[in-house]
C-alpha cells in the first residue's frame, strides 16, 4: 500500500503533467475506501490541486461542506494563482476578496470586498455558522474575521500583481479578457501579463449524498472599487438544493448575476435537465441577452445533480473543469461551449 506521503507526492507530479495539457485526461489515483457517491468538481485547471484537498476529506468519510471549504483553501493559499491575496487588485491598487459557501440544508454564508484575510471561504463559513446573517461586506466583514481570530495579513500586493497593476496603470483601461485565468500564469496574460478572472468554484457530494458548494475569488482584476461580481452572491455564483443538485459559475460576473445563474441551473435540473444540458440552457440565456456582445465575454457553469452526475458548459472555448470521483480518477475536462 502506498503511504499517504507517497500518494500526495505522486498525485502532485501527475497533476503537474495533467495541467500541462488542455485536453481531456485521466490520472489514476491509488484506491481509497470510498462509497459510490463521492464526487468533487471544480473550475479551471487550478481545480486539480483543490480537488485533492477536498478528496482527502471526502475519502475519510468527511462531510461535503468540510470538503468544499478545505478544497478551495488550497487555491486561496497558493502563490501560483490569482485566487486569494495573491490576486490582482482593484483600480485603487487594493486586493478585495469575495467568497460564499452553501450546505445541503440551505445554510449559507458569504463575505464580499474583504481585505487582508487569507481565507475568505472560512470567514464565509463562520458567517453562516456563527451569525444570524448570510452576508457581511467590507470593513464589517474584516472586523468579524478578526474577532473570529483570523490574522490580518499585510496590505501588500504579490510581486506579480504589483507588476500587472503598474502595467495596467499605463492605460487604466478596463476590459475583461476571456479565459485568461486558463493560462494559469499571470505572465502570459494581457496588460503586462495580468490574469483578469481569478476564481475557483467547487461542488462536492459526500458518502451520505449531501451536496455542498463553495466559491472564492479576488474578482475581476482592476475592477472599480466596491465592485462585486457573482461569486459572493448565493443564487448567482453558487446554489445548492440537496433534493435536486448544485451549480456554480465562473467568468463575467455581471452577466451571471443578470440571470441568477447558479439558481437558474439548479431550477433547470429540477425540470429534468441533465447537469450539462442545464448549464447549456443557462449559457444560452446569457448569449441571447448579450447578442453581438456575447463574443466579448466568457461565462461558464458547473453542476452536479442529486444522483451524482456532473456536467459543465461555457459560452466560449477554453473552459476546463476538474473532476475527482469514486472511480479514483482525477480528470481535467474541456467543457463544451456555445460559440463555435
Ligand atoms: C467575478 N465571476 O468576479 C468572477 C470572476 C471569475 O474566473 O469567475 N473569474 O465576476
Amino acid at each position: 500500500m502506498p503511504t499517504r506521503r507517497k500518494f500526495l507526492a505522486s498525485s502532485a507530479a501527475g497533476l503537474a503533467a495533467l495541467a500541462a495539457s488542455p485536453s481531456v485526461k485521466a490520472l489514476s489515483l491509488p484506491p481509497l475506501p470510498v462509497a459510490s457517491k463521492l464526487l468533487v468538481i471544480s473550475t479551471w485547471d487550478t481545480g486539480l490541486s483543490a480537488n485533492l484537498g477536498a478528496w482527502k476529506v471526502l475519502s475519510q468519510g468527511g462531510r461535503a461542506l468540510d470538503a468544499v471549504e478545505a478544497g478551495v483553501m488550497v487555491t486561496e493559499a497558493s502563490q501560483n494563482c490569482c485566487v486569494g491575496l495573491g490576486g490582482n487588485p482593484d483600480r485603487e491598487g487594493i486586493v478585495t476578496l469575495d467568497a460564499c459557501i452553501m450546505d445541503e440544508q440551505f445554510n449559507c454564508g458569504s463575505v464580499a470586498a474583504l481585505e487582508r484575510i487569507k481565507h475568505p471561504i472560512s470567514v464565509a463559513r463562520r458567517v453562516m455558522e456563527r451569525t444570524p446573517h448570510v452576508m457581511l461586506v467590507g470593513e464589517g466583514a474584516q472586523q468579524f474575521a478578526v474577532a473570529q481570530g483570523f490574522p490580518l495579513e499585510p496590505q501588500k500586493l504579490s510581486p506579480d500583481a504589483e507588476k500587472a497593476y503598474r502595467e495596467w496603470l499605463k492605460t487604466s483601461q478596463y476590459k475583461p479578457v476571456v479565459n485568461i485565468e486558463n493560462s494559469g500564469n499571470r505572465k502570459t496574460g494581457p496588460v503586462g501579463g495580468a490574469n483578469n478572472h481569478d476564481t475557483i468554484a467547487m461542488l462536492a457530494q459526500d458518502a451520505q449524498g449531501r451536496l455542498s458548494g463553495s466559491c472564492t475569488t479576488s474578482g475581476m482584476g482592476f475592477k472599480m472599487r466596491g465592485r462585486l461580481g457573482d461569486s459572493p452572491l448565493i443564487g448567482s455564483g453558487l446554489f445548492v438544493d440537496n433534493a435536486v443538485g448544485a451549480a456554480a459559475a465562473t467568468g463575467q460576473g455581471e452577466d451571471v448575476i443578470r440571470i441568477a445563474g447558479a439558481h437558474t441551473v439548479v431550477e433547470l435540473m429540477r425540470q429534468g435537465m441533465s447537469p450539462k444540458v442545464a448549464c447549456k440552457a443557462a449559457v444560452e440565456r446569457i448569449a441571447k441577452i448579450k447578442g453581438d456582445k456575447a463574443r466579448d465575454i466568457q461565462v461558464c457553469f458547473i453542476a452536479v445533480n442529486a444522483q451524482g452526475q456532473h456536467g459543465a458548459f461555457a459560452l466560449q472555448k477554453g473552459f476546463t473543469y476538474a473532476v475527482c470521483d469514486a472511480s479514483n480518477q482525477q480528470q481535467l475536462i474541456q467543457a463544451d461551449y456555445l460559440l463555435k
